[in-house]
């Protein structure tokens, strides 16, 4: 007999070919442990340590795991059932971490977003996802994300369920969730797919990571010896939770899997981190080269006592050399840099580097199995200390995006390297410096913008015959965007543009800084460019007109 409520899904899928995969098993890399599983045992071990502080609320490593369990029997309550994909969009609250580990224990899959997006990115998640569920706010910095769940479950009606940390209004509260524990699957598959964390997108949409239990806690299990954290640690998530640097690189999951304590940061400014830091002894904090910049300013004017703070890492986008001495003299504690990628791969510099590379380089990868290739435009490697494509492929990078044929096709090789897009050398003590990117995004402050994604909804305007959106050095983002435009017969106001960009239902941060007028793109044979080609020739233009 056929169960004809069973909805038709793609399989949630993370596959290492089998040679590799029992040496990750038996390198120790792999350990069969799971989210769960490891959150139980914490629980059993230490349950009177203080979890997560945020908020209000200082729960206990028990207090956590009750309020899981509870949110977890009651999503099932609900007509949930294990393999059900929910989009959770919520911000630096303890209710962010008490969700997605209720998830995990009810078998549910986390589908990540974060607090900046809007419609047009949620509602793709949750189509390519095929969710069920979407758990929001019913108010974040200032946004009503009640009208963006209505809005969504009208986009995308698969979205049967809503469920609100707040006032539900006709939607179900989280504080209301209650079920039989006893309904509680057991652990699930060690090698299943916990959850779909969203990658920087750097051509069209974001596309869909699915990582494993096996391989997301090897790495921020791995993390943690490298960033020396511990029971003893008190780990500041000042970043985005949802994003995978403060969430994994150790983020608050090694923080949690050390038994070490948990404060959420509600800003990431040094006003809101600053008495947080002071008041809960924070050792270990991550930031964006912008912040942390604001940061080491600020440090030397504030009344706060920060003498707790031992390691600050930068991360998301290129601290330059001369950033990296600014951050250390300010802050007067370790920098450590990171360059992760949602797909896998992240390379930290050790805490005990010398001063020169932890100034100049971006470190070195996690684990000995990670490989890294640097390969010239044709495939073939460079030679050593030479700049080139980095390719990777290791015990927790992604073999494949889900439900993403042409993507797949574009980003990983035929024997399963990853292409990460970006243009790194490799000195001889195998640090990786970054020196740009081969795909057009651009990187503002660490949030990542697809030029192709922009120039389609730019072209959407009626009075727009053509747009290229491109990347201009910027001395606080690092990156800023740029628009240029061909208008149609009426040329619109900038401002109303970027109204328009942002009525689009996007993501603030995706509506581009500066739009400048064109009449044409250029004198090169019309089609005979590349869009590369052309994004990088208006970009040479434009910064040559300006330093003229
Ligand atoms: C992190 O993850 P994503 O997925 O938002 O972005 C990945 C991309 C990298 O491919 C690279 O282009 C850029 O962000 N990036 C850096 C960088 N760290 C990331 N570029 C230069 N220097 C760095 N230090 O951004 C992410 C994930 C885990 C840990 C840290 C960052």
């Amino acid at each position: 007999m056929s169960d004809t409520s069973a909805p038709q899904r793609l399989p949630l899928r993370q596959v290492w070919p089998e040679t590799q995969a029992a040496h990750y098993r038996a390198a120790g890399y792999w350990r069969g442990e799971t989210f769960p599983g490891f959150l139980r045992v914490r629980a059993a071990a230490h349950p009177d340590a203080i979890a997560v502080v945020g908020g209000a609320v200082r729960w206990t490593y028990a207090q956590l795991w009750a309020e899981a369990e509870r949110i977890a029997a009651g999503l099932l309550a609900q007509g949930l059932a294990p393999g059900d994909r929910v989009v959770v969009q919520l911000g630096n609250v303890p209710e962010f971490i008490a969700m997605v580990c209720a998830l995990f224990r009810a078998q549910l899959v986390p589908v990540y977003a974060l607090p900046a997006h809007r419609l047009t990115e949620v509602a793709h998640f949750a189509r390519k996802a095929e969710a069920s569920a979407y758990v929001c706010a019913e108010k974040y910095e200032g946004f009503d994300y009640r009208t963006l769940a209505r809005e969504l479950q009208r986009e995308v009606p698969a979205v049967r369920h809503v469920y609100v940390v707040g006032d539900g209004a006709e939607f179900v509260s989280v504080a209301a969730l209650d079920g039989d524990r006893a309904a509680l699957p057991g652990d699930p598959d060690p090698q299943s797919v916990a959850f779909l964390q969203i990658s920087g997108g750097s051509t069209g949409l974001s596309k869909l990571i699915p990582r494993t239990h096996d391989d997301y806690i090897y790495s921020f299990r791995a993390s943690n010896d490298i960033c020396g954290i511990d029971r003893d640690s008190v780990y500041l998530v000042a970043l985005p939770a949802a994003h995978n640097f403060p969430m994994s690189s150790p983020g608050f999951f090694g923080a949690l899997y050390a038994g070490a304590r948990v404060v959420l940061s509600p800003g990431p400014g040094p006003d809101v981190a600053f008495p947080l830091i002071a008041r809960e002894r924070v050792t270990c904090v991550g930031l964006v080269p912008p912040l942390a910049l604001l940061w080491a300013d600020a440090a030397g004017k504030t009344a706060h006592d920060l003498s707790s703070l031992r390691v600050v890492q930068v991360g998301g986008a290129k601290l330059v050399p001369e950033a990296a001495r600014r951050v250390i003299a300010g802050l007067g504690c370790t920098l450590q840099q990171v360059f992760g990628m949602a797909e896998g791969l992240v390379n930290y510099t050790r805490l005990d580097d010398p001063h020169e590379v932890v100034i100049q380089t971006q470190g070195r990868p996690i684990s000995p199995d990670d490989e890294v290739l640097i390969v010239d435009d044709h495939g073939a490697p460079v030679p050593e200390g030479g700049t080139g494509h980095l390719l990777t492929r290791g015990p927790y990078t992604i073999r494949a995006y889900h439900n993403d044929p042409a993507a797949n096709a574009r980003s990983f090789t035929d024997d399963g390297w990853y292409r990460t897009g970006d243009m790194v050398l490799r000195t001889a003590e195998g640090n990786l410096v970054v020196q740009g990117r081969a795909t057009d995004h651009i990187n503002r402050a660490g949030e990542k913008i697809s030029a192709e994604e922009i120039e389609d909804h730019l072209l959407a305007h009626p009075q727009v015959f053509d747009a290229a959106v491109v990347s201009i050095p910027d001395d606080f983002l690092g990156e800023r965007s740029c628009a240029f435009v061909i208008p149609g017969e009426v040329r619109p106001r900038p401002a109303e543009l970027k109204a328009w960009v942002r009525g689009r239902g996007l993501a603030g941060f995706k509506v581009p800084d500066q739009i400048v007028f064109v009449d044409a793109f250029g004198t090169t044979a019309v089609g005979k460019v590349s869009r590369r080609e052309l994004r990088a020739q208006l970009r040479a233009r434009f910064l040559a007109e300006q330093g003229a």
